[in-house]
């Protein structure tokens, strides 16, 4: 159980939550994961695409592996699932904070309800103008020549999303997050890229935090949390919800 974490414990310390959501919550949407066995694109790895030196390099290809997925998300068959539902339902009923801050580029988490978001690794239904730096909604393919709507520049708009050897983004927010939450909960994460990897360490060094890892198997990190919980997301994330919204106050 999440101890310290249910509704009135801990006294006047705040019992704010922080989750932690990887590819693996947006699977049973219908979204693939990166580094499960259908987790290739066109038998290449994720490390080969989602560069800056791979969009210096092939900037059509890049375009191209970003323009399927957006497609894909646009696909009205992808809709948010039980698991993303219920951090919704968490959030608006808890009476502190919680933060989700997640790895994933896809829009489920805002689709389902929930609104302290925290996007660190960017959004696919945005673009970056490489030239002026602004970033605007974005729901077409970005192959072919198309201008900033801000500067008017062609050929600069790139995807908003974090690429490996780039900076995420709004990391101050999420390490004050981290050092004041009273349960830290990582969902459907390999734990191989980092800072992402790092953030139960902090949590654990901040002190009180419980931790879970929701997850269908061991990640590179589970060693580092405190529970662990095997399974589907859309199931057993309802299931945690439920036992948080229902432990006792006081
Ligand atoms: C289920 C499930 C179900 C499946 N239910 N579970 C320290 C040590 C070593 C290296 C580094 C380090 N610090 C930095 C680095 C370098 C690098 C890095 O981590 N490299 C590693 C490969 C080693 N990191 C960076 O470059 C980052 N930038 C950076 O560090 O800047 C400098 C800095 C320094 C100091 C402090 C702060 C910053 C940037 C990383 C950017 C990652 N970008 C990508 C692409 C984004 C755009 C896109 O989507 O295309 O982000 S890579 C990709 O991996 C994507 C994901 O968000 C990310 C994580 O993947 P995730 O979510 O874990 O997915 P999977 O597929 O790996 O795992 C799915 C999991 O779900 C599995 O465990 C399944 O079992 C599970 N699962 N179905 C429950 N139904």
């Amino acid at each position: 159980m999440a101890a310290g974490a249910g509704p009135g414990a801990g006294g006047a310390r705040s019992r704010s939550i922080v989750v932690l959501t990887g590819a693996g919550i947006s699977v049973e949407s219908g979204l693939p994961s990166f580094r499960g066995a259908a987790g290739l694109w066109q038998g290449r790895r994720l490390e080969e695409v989602a560069t800056p030196e791979a969009f210096a390099r092939q900037p059509a290809l890049v375009q191209r592996f970003y323009d399927e997925r957006r497609r894909q998300l646009l696909d009205p068959a992808i809709r948010p699932n039980a698991a993303h539902l219920a951090l919704a339902e968490l959030e608006r009923r808890w009476p502190d904070p919680v933060v989700v801050v997640t790895q994933n580029i896809d829009d489920l988490h805002e689709r389902a309800g929930s609104r302290d978001l925290i996007h660190m690794h960017g959004e696919l239904l945005k673009a970056r103008c490489t030239a002026c730096a602004a970033v605007h909604g974005w729901q077409e393919d970005l192959a072919g020549a198309h201008r900033c709507p801000g500067c008017a520049r062609s050929g600069c708009l790139r995807p908003h999303v974090v690429w490996f050897g780039e900076m995420p983004l709004e990391l101050d927010a999420i390490q004050s997050a981290l050092e004041s939450c009273a349960l830290f909960v990582a969902i459907g994460t390999s734990g191989q890229v980092y800072p992402a990897a790092g953030f139960v360490e902090a949590v654990r060094g901040a002190g009180q935090a419980h931790t879970i890892e929701i997850n269908l198997e061991p990640s590179a990190i589970s060693s580092r949390f405190a529970e662990h919980r095997r399974g589907s997301a859309a199931a057993l994330v309802p299931a945690l919800v439920e036992e948080l919204l229902g432990a006792p106050a006081g």
